[in-house]
């Protein structure tokens, strides 16, 4: 049984978005509900950006993506972000529905993950200007400047700084 809670924390990138309802109250609601997570500490949060849908329909989304640092470890935050997700009423007719809350594990420290629950990396964010854009704020060298040409003619606009999370 893989250990659930390590003795020092790991950084790690969390990326939020939200297309249907309350869009940016129920980010907000998430950072608060990930910053009281056992053994989880807030650190920062990006700029809130809208962007239209990628690979996907409905309304725009609004995007952010919060630093994190967690004894967690990664299955145990992947749980807790469902539940998270779970209480803002999301649900899964289909693949890239639209969503009131969606909570992706970007990056966990230096780990590369691969099971039939998760992969970190995440193994579609160097092709989304929603991830990459917010991500360079607080980690820019976890951000190759080709991937962020390459996403360059992705439609986003980044409509408030960090201090969006006060309301
Ligand atoms: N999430 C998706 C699919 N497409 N597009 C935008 N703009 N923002 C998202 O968060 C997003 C998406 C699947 O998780
Ligand atoms: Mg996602
Ligand atoms: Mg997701």
């Amino acid at each position: 049984m893989q250990a659930s809670w390590a003795d020092d924390p790991t950084l790690a990138w969390i990326g939020l978005g939200a297309n249907l309802g309350e869009r940016d109250a129920a980010l907000r609601q998430a950072v608060r509900a990930i910053a009281a997570l056992p053994g989880t500490q807030m650190r920062r949060v990006s700029s809130l950006y809208r962007s239209a849908p990628v690979d996907a329909g409905g309304p725009d989304y609004l995007n952010a993506v919060l630093e994190i640092a967690t004894r967690l470890d990664a299955h145990a935050l992947l749980a807790a972000l469902q539940d998270i997700e779970h209480s803002a009423g999301r649900e899964r007719p289909y693949r890239n529905a639209p969503r009131t809350l969606d909570l992706d594990i970007l990056l966990y420290g230096e780990q590369c993950i691969t099971t039939l629950a998760l992969t970190v990396p995440h193994p579609r964010m160097h092709e989304r200007a929603f991830v990459l854009q917010p991500l360079a704020e607080l980690a820019p060298e976890r951000v190759p400047p080709e991937a962020l040409r390459a996403v360059a003619g992705q439609a986003i606009e980044r409509c408030q700084d960090g201090g969006w999370l006060a309301g």
